[in-house]
């Protein structure tokens, strides 16, 4: 019988990596598991009860909040604060950060910024949604937690991550050395570790974008998206075009397959549609572990500024030499 590693199990065995770790960040991941199993239950049975839809609420973005996106925010922000290890939560759904006080966070030294339910237009549909968390530790050392502890840069993430709920469900991770997948096993209720070290080829066939905004992209994209377009065949040209219009799921195809996805300024998102704290900062960490490549087309993406909790920014990301290419495209016209 082929025995599976759990992701408890795996989270210990990994608490040897960094010898001065108390068991925080691991108690951490425990919880964000927790509440994704939360979730997840939730997610697969939208379709039988009163709990997709709208819920009639507005977040900082002006978007309408989705039901499940209001569970899902709960979630995580009561597995985080019971948990006892996180002192700040960012959330997209929360205009402002939330600070975690009370006898069991009194020592909790990690700010998790997180995306509960990201794709969120996709729930009514069936189609892929996520969640996607960021892990930083807090900088100073007593009192409350300051800005500057907050607004960290993306090379500052000691982990981060998501949760793909689909056709399986699935956890993946990295704390910096490398990436993880671990997917749900339901009749057990455990995720198990399904696909370890997880790569990005350096190369892929596929581009991940919405095309219906090409007249408002920038030159660069045109022309990168031409290059994709074009037959050739030593290159293996022209690529797939794949988009779910769920980040998360897009993401999570091309790291296992291979290329780039890519969400750029456009007219109606003049700095980007993609938020930089809690959803490109942790994908950028994450597939950057895998061996992949992130750039706002210019730069990479972990080395930005941060300058307030829902920042926004272009975003090119996946196999390295594809983005390499498209960073290419991009200096013609910069
Ligand atoms: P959300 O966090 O409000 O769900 O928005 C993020 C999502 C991403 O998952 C996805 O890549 C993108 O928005 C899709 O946007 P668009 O419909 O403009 O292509
Ligand atoms: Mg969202």
């Amino acid at each position: 019988m082929k025995v599976t590693k759990t992701l408890g199990q795996f989270i210990i065995e990994k608490q040897a990596d960094f010898p001065y770790a108390k068991g925080e960040l691991s108690r951490l991941l425990r919880d964000i598991g927790i509440a994704a199993k939360l979730v997840n239950r939730e997610v697969n049975k939208a379709g039988l009860v009163d709990i997709i839809g709208e819920a009639g609420t507005e977040n900082i973005q002006g978007e309408n909040q989705k039901k499940l996106d209001v569970y899902a925010n709960e979630q995580f922000i009561s597995a985080l604060t019971y948990g006892g290890e996180c002192c700040i939560i960012v959330s997209e759904e929360n205009d402002e950060y939330l600070h975690i006080e009370g006898e069991v966070s009194k020592d909790a030294k990690y700010i998790v910024a997180i995306d509960p339910l990201d794709g969120s237009s996709n729930i009514d549909v069936n189609v892929n949604v996520g969640t996607i968390f960021s892990i930083y530790r807090r900088k100073s050392t007593s009192g409350k937690p300051t800005m500057d502890d907050i607004l960290q840069k993306g090379v500052e993430q000691v982990a981060a991550g998501y949760i793909t709920y689909g056709s399986s469900t699935m956890l993946v991770y990295t704390t910096g050395k490398g990436v993880n997948g671990f997917t749900l096993d339901p009749s057990i209720g455990e995720f198990c570790l399904s696909h370890p070290n997880m790569r990005i080829p350096q190369d892929g066939h596929i581009y991940s974008i919405n095309e219906g905004h090409y007249t408002h992209f920038p030159d660069g994209v045109k022309k990168y998206l031409k290059y994709c377009q074009v037959e050739d065949k030593v290159t293996n040209r022209p690529y797939t075009s794949r988009y779910i219009g769920s980040m998360v799921a897009d993401l999570h195809r091309n790291l296992i397959l291979g290329g780039i996805f890519i969400y750029p300024v456009t007219a109606s998102a003049p700095n980007g549609k993609l938020r930089l704290v809690y959803e490109c900062n942790p994908m950028a960490f994450l597939i950057e572990q895998a061996g992949g490549k992130a750039s706002n087309g210019y730069e990479r993406i972990l080395e930005l500024d941060v300058n307030h909790l829902h920042q926004r920014s272009a975003i090119f990301i996946g196999s390295e030499n594809m983005v390499n290419k498209a960073e290419e495209m991009m200096s013609f016209f910069s």
